[in-house]
């Protein structure tokens, strides 16, 4: 919101609203509650490309570069601001971990109160450390992400809070700028799309960007949706929710996805597909990633790296694609499995420089 004491700054990034406020459901009565969000690199990753064996090119939309590390800060921009402009005074929402950094961060700014609902033991650490910081009400249940978005759900129900999770149709519309960006990066759209699922609300953003984004011409084509899931909880490939989803990639670590429906569209009209990596599977493109390409994204985002790797063995991907990815949150979410999956340790040494030149070999 601007004030008296603010400055005209015309050249300063302004956020997703600012940016793209002719595709979103806002007008000038609606206050905008900005971190800046968006407007994140798209980083060429083609060491990882010759690494796999594959003949196209990948560009990983790195959107653990936003204001809270992940892409969920372009739905929470929307939420908090259409929050505002009802008037709601209590938001909340049910979250593994990144959507909750989100809200607290927004209602923050927004001075809203926000309460936020964890599964309990299974919140990585540095998701857990942004909602304490940034002063949300925290909840953790002894439950799961399906049990805190139930809750959620009928804490809506009440009318005294308003729910700002991805049920929200809002946050949809603010995500699927992400879709738009990629255009705008390329000077075109991709072939492919890949990006991990978990409640579905992004893999239903992005196809409503490049459908919305190639219906008003600034795009001559709409990519492939190629959306992962995680082995222990793929409920969309296996066809049914899943009762106790497990994954090591908690953020997707979800068993009955909110918007079900949105995704399998996704997959059906771009001609596409849902498809799932094993904890193995995304763990090796994990490291893969940060040691070839320097690129540190959470365990989550790995999955449809995992996936391009199945892509490439399938030879489902044609020689010249232009393929991109979406890096969904930061790496540094969560530093527990960095340090297990690196599988090395500091070298300790005596403070001297023969010391050091015997530990690294010269
Ligand atoms: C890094 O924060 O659901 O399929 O509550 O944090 O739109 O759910 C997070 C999801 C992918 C999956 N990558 O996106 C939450 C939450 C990361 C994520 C997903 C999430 P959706």
């Amino acid at each position: 919101m601007s004030t008296s004491s603010q400055i005209e700054t015309p050249n300063r990034w302004q956020g997703i609203i600012h940016r793209y406020a002719e595709f979103l459901p806002v007008s000038e009565a609606t206050p905008r509650i900005t971190l800046c969000e968006g407007n994140t690199p798209l980083v060429s990753a083609e060491n990882f490309v010759s690494a796999i064996g594959g003949k196209f090119s990948l560009y990983l939309k790195y959107e653990g570069l936003n204001p809270t590390a992940s892409f969920k800060d372009r739905g929470m921009t929307m939420a908090i601001s259409k929050a505002c402009e009802k008037n709601a005074e209590v938001v909340a929402c049910a979250s593994t971990g990144n959507t909750s950094a989100a809200a607290a961060a927004y209602a923050a700014k927004a001075k809203l109160k926000c309460v936020v609902i964890l599964p309990h033991g299974n919140i990585a650490m540095g998701k857990l450390s942004q909602a304490l910081i940034y002063g949300a009400e925290t909840i953790a249940i002894k439950g799961n992400f399906d049990d805190a978005l139930r809750i959620v759900r009928e804490l809506g129900e009440t009318g005294r809070v308003e729910v700002v999770n991805s049920i929200n149709p809002v946050r949809i519309e603010g995500q699927k700028t992400a879709a738009f960006e990629i255009c705008d990066q390329l000077g075109r759209a991709p072939d492919f799309h890949f990006l991990p699922v978990g409640n579905a609300g992004n893999i239903t953003a992005y196809w409503k960007g490049f459908k919305e984004y190639f219906d008003r011409d600034h795009t001559d084509k709409k990519p492939r949706i190629f959306g992962f899931q995680a082995d222990g909880a793929a409920p969309l490939v296996d066809g049914a929710p899943i009762k106790n989803p497990e994954t090591v990639a908690t953020a997707i670590r979800i068993g009955n996805p909110a918007s079900w429906d949105g995704a399998i569209n996704a997959a059906k009209e771009s001609n596409g597909m849902i498809g799932k990596a094993t904890d193995d599977e995304i763990l090796h493109a994990y490291k893969t990633i940060a040691q070839s390409d320097g690129i540190f994204a959470e365990p989550a985002s790995a999955a449809p790296l995992a996936g391009i790797i199945q892509a490439v063995k399938r030879n489902e991907i044609p020689a010249g694609s232009i393929v991109t990815a979406t890096m969904t949150g930061h790496g540094l979410k969560d530093p527990d499995r960095a340090l297990s999956t690196a599988g090395t340790e500091p070298i300790l040494v005596e403070p001297n420089t023969a010391s050091v030149m015997k530990a690294i070999g010269m």
